[in-house]
């Protein structure tokens, strides 16, 4: 006989969405379990987005996980884009009047995870075999095994916060499930090194080799990308071979501060757009990378995510105080927002990184469009609001 459990909203995944939520539902009474296949500790070890919204700091600051963020996080009021070394800075704070919050999603978890344990949130680690049920009935349910024992939640609602390669998706029957994707023929290899930032602001370069990110996660710890071939392994890329590239497609004006070192991590990323619709099925929710991708040259991944949140959150909280306005318009509000943001990422991403099927014509559409974007303020305007991120309605 499975062990039986009993909530409000069910919420698989433990990463940014399904924390935020959890956290955010909690500060409103509504009981919520939380599962996740893997462990606090791995997720808290996956090195991810760097660059919050400030809508994301305002939904950090409205779930209380906002303190060290505050303290550690480095405000930006701008980035560069460059091209083949010219560099242009896109003025966020003189265009928008806003600006970006560098903390990396790591910080984030780690202060979500604080904040549920501390609130004896109950979650169920290391699960298999998950399969959500009913969908469609007042009392949809998730059957789980963990240790071997099965179990299954009763519960109002089900939050899919269960990533790209997660279940919920799945559970929306494939004549109502739509997909769009486009796969990019290429990856991003990413280091992390113990050596301060080559700029105080990120700089997104253009060369001729590729693509390449100067991010960060501190002062004193640097966070950086190149393009790197869908099928590379980390292990073709030595940190000097990395060094050397990254050099190369910076330009020597920004390589001039570069301080190499030993990376601690480095791993390689694909790169995809993706979106799933609809967003809900009876009483299943899809929120943040379990109905979405971006490529991540915009920094909107996790971004889009507290979006979703924000909205989903927002839903539920209506909808246990009377007022399903929200929840019966959920799916549409937040994939309204979701193709505008998928939009931007895509054409970023278009525009710096080097394709192999571009002929000389497009590199030299996609220079005209750097030179237009650095001699236009109207077009680093919008470069830069949807940089700062997007109204959420
Ligand atoms: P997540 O994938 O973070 O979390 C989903 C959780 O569900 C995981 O903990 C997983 O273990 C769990 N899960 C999956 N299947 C399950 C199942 N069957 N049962 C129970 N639990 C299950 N975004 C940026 O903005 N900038 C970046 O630079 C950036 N880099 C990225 C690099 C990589 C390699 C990846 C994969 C993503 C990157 N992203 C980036 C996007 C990323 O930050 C996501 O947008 C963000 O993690 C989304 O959070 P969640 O929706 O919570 O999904
Ligand atoms: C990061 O710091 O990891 C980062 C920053 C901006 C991006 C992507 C990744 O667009």
């Amino acid at each position: 006989m499975p062990q039986r459990h009993k909530t409000q909203v069910c919420i698989i995944g433990a990463g940014p969405s399904g924390l935020l939520l959890s956290q955010l539902l909690a500060k409103t009474g509504i009981h919520t379990i939380v599962l996740d296949r893997k462990d606090r500790a791995y997720i808290e070890g996956r090195v991810r987005a760097g660059v919050l919204e400030q809508g994301t700091v305002d939904a950090l600051e409205q779930a209380g996980v906002a303190e060290r963020l505050h303290a550690e996080g480095l405000t930006h009021d701008g980035f560069e884009l460059a091209f083949d070394g010219v560099r242009h800075r896109i003025d966020l704070k003189a265009l928008t009047g806003s600006a970006v919050v560098v903390y990396g999603q790591t910080e984030v978890t780690k202060d979500l995870f604080d904040a549920r344990f501390a609130d004896n949130q109950q979650f169920f680690f290391n699960i298999d075999d998950v399969v959500p049920t009913e969908l469609k009935s007042d009392q949809p349910q998730v059957h789980f095994t963990q240790d071997g024992a099965q179990h299954v939640i009763t519960c109002d609602y089900i939050a899919g916060c269960d990533g790209f390669r997660g279940v919920s998706r799945a559970a929306i029957p494939n004549d109502v499930l739509k997909t769009f994707e486009r796969v990019y023929p290429f990856g991003w290899l990413g280091i992390l090194v113990d050596q301060p930032p080559v700029s105080h602001e990120l700089i997104y370069a253009n060369h001729a080799h590729g693509f390449a990110l100067a991010s960060m996660r501190s002062e004193t710890r640097s966070r950086y990308y190149i393009q790197c071939e869908a099928t590379d392994c980390v292990s073709d890329w030595s940190d000097d071979r990395f060094w050397e590239e990254f050099a190369t497609r910076l330009g020597p004006d920004a390589a001039a501060n570069l301080q190499t070192g030993a990376s601690f991590e480095k791993s390689i990323a694909p790169l995809r757009s993706f979106v799933a619709e609809p967003m809900r099925y009876g009483n299943l929710f899809l929120a943040g990378d379990a109905a979405h991708i971006v490529p991540p040259t915009g920094a909107k991944g996790l971004n889009l995510a507290v979006a979703d949140i924000r909205l989903l959150s927002r839903a539920l909280i209506e909808h246990y105080a009377g007022n399903d306005h929200y929840i019966d318009t959920y799916s549409e509000t937040a994939l309204n927002r979701v193709w505008k943001v998928e939009r931007f990422s895509w054409q970023l991403s278009t525009l710096m990184h080097q394709f192999p099927e571009n002929s000389p014509f497009e590199r030299r559409m996609q220079r005209a469009e750097f030179d237009y974007i650095t001699e236009s303020e109207a077009a680093s305007k919008a470069i830069a609001e949807n940089y700062i991120g997007l109204p959420l309605e």
